[in-house]
């Protein structure tokens, strides 16, 4: 890890004199002269302070301030050999904004390493380290990324509820709100929402959103609200033309973060790779007889596991391939919404694995109403509770089918993080609402 050299656009120099604002990261009293290292948003700054040079009062308010206290420090810009920026201020003011406590919870630039609950249960101080927030200037890039290639692949952008009547996702991970005394949930995807759009004419859509799960897994890929990057599409012949547009979308948000988070990447000293394309397809089944020769047994019709994805991930990995695409899974496996493959057991179904994780399912909807209808049936949910949904496919819904991204787990594996908390500001999960 590095601290970005500062860029100067923040400092205004006039007459060779600057102002400086930002938080005290280090001072180093050496006697006769003092070093004061300021940051802000865009790196640091060194102020030098020679005692006999500096007002005998400001250079005593500022050499015993506690470290990450807020200042503003102006004086003399200097050429200098002695710092990477070529530059340091000899300060003649100094208005003092906040005066740091201490002890800190946790230090900006100390090399300790501090367990992951510290961090996060002091997540704004953690926020200040430059490669905690390189994490989240990248996931910033990647929703502009997103934005861009949607645009391009002419999707509309939409806002759906996010306090709903009825899950889609199964009963398991709903979160139950009083909406007026009636019961209602936290979205868990925007699913039903997307495709009832697909009967208006507005032929695709796309959202990034918060999506709720009441999770009981406590693992590192798993929180209880995480943004979920959707996408629909109508007027497709299967799910092959979703997944023609995905790969095009990932190819674009991968390379771009390559190309304009370069100076982010550097922080956080990680390399992405563009992934192979075309990205590589193998059935349900094909995984379950690759994992067999590994000696993993699973049952036809049983899910992979996290143990199973991470072994098909290595596999593909062996042949040179990141990212590449696991269709047809078991109809009995998949939710109700996707469409059975015609007399097999098997569903138009995909997932987008990265290195041997999910990052994406989606597949092709299952548009008519009657079948639909039945397939509620044989789910064991009642159809009456989806009537609002059920009835846009009672007057005319076209063939369409979409996806559903974890963003962050799409972070996560582009630059290799360990845990899924690492690309939330304030991640939720089993045992966090706080901060
Ligand atoms: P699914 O339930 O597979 O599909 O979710 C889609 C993607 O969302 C991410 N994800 C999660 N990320 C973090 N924590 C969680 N608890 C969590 N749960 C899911 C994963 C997953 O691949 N409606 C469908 C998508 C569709 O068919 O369009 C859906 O939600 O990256």
């Amino acid at each position: 890890m590095a601290f970005p050299v500062r860029d100067t656009s923040n400092i205004s120099i006039e007459d060779g004199n600057a102002t400086v604002r930002g938080w005290i990261q280090e001072i180093r009293n050496l006697g006769g002269i003092s070093f004061i290292i300021i940051r802000d948003r865009f790196g640091t700054l060194q102020v030098t302070a020679p005692k006999k040079k500096v007002d005998p009062e400001l250079f005593e308010r500022l050499t015993t301030l506690p470290r990450e206290s807020v200042v503003s420090i102006g004086g003399e810009v200097k050429g200098s050999n002695q710092t990477d920026l070529g530059l340091e201020l000899i300060p003649s003011e100094l208005a003092v904004h906040a005066i740091a406590d201490s002890p800190l919870p946790l230090g900006v630039v100390d090399k300790v390493n501090v367990e992951f609950d510290t961090r996060l249960n002091n997540r704004p101080m953690d926020l200040r380290k430059p490669e905690t927030r390189a994490v989240f200037s990248l996931k910033s890039l990647l929703c502009d990324l997103v934005a861009e290639a949607m645009r391009e692949h002419g999707f509309v952008n939409v806002h759906t509820p996010k306090m709903v009547a009825s899950g889609a996702e199964g009963g398991a991970t709903l979160f139950p709100v009083d909406y007026f005394g009636r019961k209602a949930y936290l979205a868990q995807s925007p699913q039903l929402y997307k495709q009832m759009l697909m009967s208006t004419g507005m032929d695709r859509v796309w959202e990034m959103a918060p999506a709720f799960r009441a999770e009981h897994s406590n693992t590192v890929r798993h929180v209880s609200e995480f943004i979920s990057f959707d996408g629909e599409m109508a007027w497709i012949d299967d799910q092959r033309d979703i997944m023609a547009v995905m790969e095009d979308v990932m190819q674009y948000v991968i390379k771009g973060i390559i190309e304009r988070g370069a100076e982010h990447l550097e922080v956080l000293d990680k390399e992405v790779q563009l992934p192979k394309t075309p990205y590589p397809t193998l059935t349900y089944s094909e995984c379950v007889s690759l994992l067999s020769e590994k000696g993993m047994e699973i049952a036809e019709g049983d899910d992979l596991g996290t143990e199973g994805e991470k072994l098909i991930g290595d596999i593909m990995a062996e042949k040179g391939h990141d990212m590449y695409w696991i269709v047809e899974y078991p109809t009995a496996e998949k939710p109700f919404y996707i469409m059975e493959k015609e007399g097999t057991p098997y569903s138009h179904s995909f997932d987008l694995d990265y290195r041997g994780q999910e990052i994406s399912s989606g597949g092709q909807r299952e548009h008519r109403y009657e079948v639909l209808v039945s397939r509620l049936e044989e789910k064991g949910l009642d159809p009456e509770s989806f009537t609002p949904y059920l009835e846009a496919f009672r007057y005319g819904m076209p063939p369409h089918g979409g996806w559903g991204i974890g963003l962050e787990r799409l972070l996560v594996k582009m630059l290799d993080l360990g845990n899924i908390r690492e690309a939330i500001l304030f991640p939720r999960d089993m045992h966090r609402l706080s901060p």
